[in-house]
């Protein structure tokens, strides 16, 4: 039997970093990195024995990925040829920690939107690509400074954390359990992206953001009604990152090993998900009796603009008038679990009472998370 209870986004918001480096900032330090590291093996590169590390390029990176610039906590220890990633404080236990207080930022931006007060809210899901520490979850530290009451706890599925975290909370609420949830995705990308790796070094960037997830009934002003929710996952080791707390037990203990940040194989990546996505889309939305002239906004998960073309084109069926799928890659680079979030709380408040759009994310897993709302108000 259908739930009687029905849930909606009814709040949602975003934290940017300020500081920002624009792909020629990005090339000049990368080059300058590489540099530097042929001269130190200029010997060995002579000999035969290793081969130079290549030249980024700007014009490469816009036109593979649609990619222009990408915010970040720390633009000088990213930009710094002898570091190559974030310089960032180390904070004492008392004091809250880097990803509570940018989730706490784009929390406060939703709430405000909702009209709630932390009070409000009784479950909080901190869903991202990593998380600063193993516990005492972030999710409940965010909790404990916001002020919300009930229950709070970390998820990660990389990219599709937001979706996951998105059916897992209206869930929580069309059976019952809660009336009101917020899912935040605090994403330091920056601090586990691979720097000096030419092919992935301009991927990612920082962000946070917010969905508040409420009771309809209870919402007071404009909000998006969940109408179904899906998630799938298919493992693969095409995007992967072996950090993790076994890593000092291991022979090399904490050595600067390259499979300790982001890894992948793009191209496969790019292969395989597309059309796991466009399939996914298509069930999701035929199962639910959406049609592409339906769908007045696509949200789609922001990691290269080819990829958000093609998903696009073969949900609609033809290609996205400007606007129908707003795309923000191209000012904060993939931001992980944030980029599709990002792309709605931007645009999405034009939409007129009754219209349909789908939220879509992807990646890692591999994952993909789709949510079909309709505007109310
Ligand atoms: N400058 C100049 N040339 C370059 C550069 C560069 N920076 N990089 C590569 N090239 C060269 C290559 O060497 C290659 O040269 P050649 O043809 O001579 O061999 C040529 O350019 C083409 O390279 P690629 O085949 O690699 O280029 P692509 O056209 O495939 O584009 C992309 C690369 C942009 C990475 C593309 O493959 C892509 O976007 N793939 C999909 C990626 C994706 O969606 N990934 C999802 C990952 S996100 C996720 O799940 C979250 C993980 C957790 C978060 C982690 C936070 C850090």
């Amino acid at each position: 039997m259908p739930s009687p209870m029905r849930a909606a986004i009814t709040g949602s918001g975003v934290f940017t970093p300020s500081q920002v480096i624009t792909n020629d900032e990005l090339v000049v330090a990368f080059n300058a990195y590489s540099d530097r590291q042929n001269a130190l093996h200029a010997d060995a590169i002579a000999a035969g024995t290793r081969t130079p590390l290549p030249q980024s390029s700007a014009e490469f990176i816009k036109s593979a990925s649609g990619i222009e610039q990408r915010y970040v906590l720390d633009k000088a220890g990213v930009l710094d040829p002898d570091r190559m990633y974030p310089k960032l404080a180390e904070r004492d236990d008392d004091t809250p920690s880097q990803m509570a207080e940018m989730a706490i930022a784009a929390c406060t931006e939703a709430l405000a939107q909702a009209g709630l007060q932390p009070g409000q809210i009784d479950a909080v899901i901190c869903a991202a690509s990593n998380h600063e520490r193993a516990y005492p979850a972030i999710a409940i530290e965010i909790q404990q400074l916001l002020g919300t009451g009930g229950f709070a706890f970390d998820m990660n599925v990389a990219c599709s954390s937001a979706t996951f975290g998105i059916q897992a909370a209206a869930d929580m609420i069309r059976s019952g359990s809660i009336r009101s949830a917020l899912v935040v995705n605090p994403e330091i990308c920056s601090a586990h992206l691979e720097w000096r790796d030419r092919d992935c070094h301009f991927i990612f960037g920082d962000v946070a953001t917010a969905t508040l997830i409420e009771r309809s009934e209870d919402a007071t002003g404009p909000y998006f009604e969940i109408k179904s929710t899906r998630c799938a996952t298919d493992f693969s080791n095409n995007i992967r990152n072996n950090n993790g707390f076994l890593r000092r037990s291991r022979p090399d203990g904490v050595a600067d090993r390259r499979d300790m940040q982001f890894m992948q194989n793009g191209r496969k990546v790019f292969k395989e998900v597309l059309p796991m996505v466009a399939d996914h889309i298509a069930s999701h939305m035929s199962d639910n009796g959406v049609e592409a002239s339906d769908l007045k906004r696509i949200w789609l998960h922001q990691a290269n603009k080819s990829m958000n073309d093609f998903i696009g084109r073969k949900v609609l069926g033809r290609t996205p008038e400007p606007g129908e799928q707003p795309n923000i890659l191209q000012d904060y680079a993939n931001t992980s679990s944030a980029g599709s979030i990002i792309a709605f709380s931007k645009y999405s408040n034009d939409l007129k009472d009754g219209d349909t759009g789908l939220i879509c994310s992807f990646g890692a897993g591999y994952s993909v998370g789709s949510v079909i709302v309709e505007k109310h108000g």
